[in-house]
């Protein structure tokens, strides 16, 4: 299966085409990331142009990113094995209260896991006081996920209840998604921005580090 022909089985929604596919290229010596940052990351960014567009619905976004995930799943564990050397560090990761995609969250837990990073993964739909629970038990790396401009306040408000509770500063918070960008983690007083996996685990380290 060529790429185009993978990009429009996420597109169909077609799952086990998209499983297939993965596995056809991987065989075939396609590396991981390739498939992953070459063809499902856009096929996904083209879902949301057509949904915006209105030529796609909610149900197709669904289907497509349930196809996706099939994708992912037979990636992970060549994702995880290239991201590199065991590093400690505790994570907690979710997405913000009132967002529900969880895509980007969990390639970015896979592939700190990958990186030796022991990551609790508290869902989808977290609000700030379950992030600072997860700091009270000890993680030192708080991982926050939105992707609604409508959420993203979420991450100001949970910045906000770990300075609350005292624990601002025993933990470093990354943050990332689509709509958010270095400047707005600035902003809002977070430790670090990342826009992609890979790029989160380099943050995640260099966060570690100091
Ligand atoms: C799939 C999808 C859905 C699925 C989600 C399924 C799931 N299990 O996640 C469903 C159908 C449920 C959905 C629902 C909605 N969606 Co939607 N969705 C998408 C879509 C098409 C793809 C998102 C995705 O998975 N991308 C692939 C992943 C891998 O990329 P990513 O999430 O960006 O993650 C990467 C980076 O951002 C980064 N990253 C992500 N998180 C983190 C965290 C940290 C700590 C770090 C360091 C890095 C990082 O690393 C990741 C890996 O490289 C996007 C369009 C888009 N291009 O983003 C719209 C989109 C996000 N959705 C949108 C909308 C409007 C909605 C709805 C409000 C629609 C509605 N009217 O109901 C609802 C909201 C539901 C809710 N409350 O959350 C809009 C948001 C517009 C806006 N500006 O706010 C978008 C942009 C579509 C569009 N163009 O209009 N959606």
């Amino acid at each position: 299966m060529d790429n185009q022909t993978l990009f429009a089985a996420v597109l169909n929604g077609d799952g086990k085409a998209v499983a297939a596919g993965v596995r056809a290229a991987l065989a075939e010596g396609v590396p991981a990331a390739d498939l992953l940052n070459g063809v499902l990351i856009p096929a996904m960014d083209e879902v949301g142009r057509l949904f915006e567009l209105r030529d796609f619905y909610i149900p197709e976004m669904m289907a497509a990113a349930v196809a996706m995930a099939a994708g992912v799943a037979v990636l992970k564990p060549q994702l995880a094995a290239a991201a590199g050397a065991p590093t400690a560090g505790r994570a907690a990761i979710g997405t913000v209260k009132g967002d529900l995609h969880d895509m980007g969250k969990n390639l970015v837990t896979m592939m700190l896991e990958g990186a030796g990073f022991v990551v609790q993964d508290l869902g989808v739909d977290v609000p700030p006081q379950r992030f600072v629970q997860a700091a009270h038990d000890g993680a030192q790396l708080i991982c926050l996920s939105a992707l609604l401009t409508t959420t993203m306040r979420q991450m100001k408000l949970t910045i906000d209840a770990l300075q609350a509770a005292g624990l601002r500063g025993q933990v470093k918070v990354l943050i990332g998604g689509a709509p958010i960008s270095e400047d707005f983690a600035g902003l809002i007083g977070a430790d670090g921005f990342a826009g992609d996996a890979g790029a989160a685990v380099r943050a995640a380290k260099r966060l570690m580090a100091g």
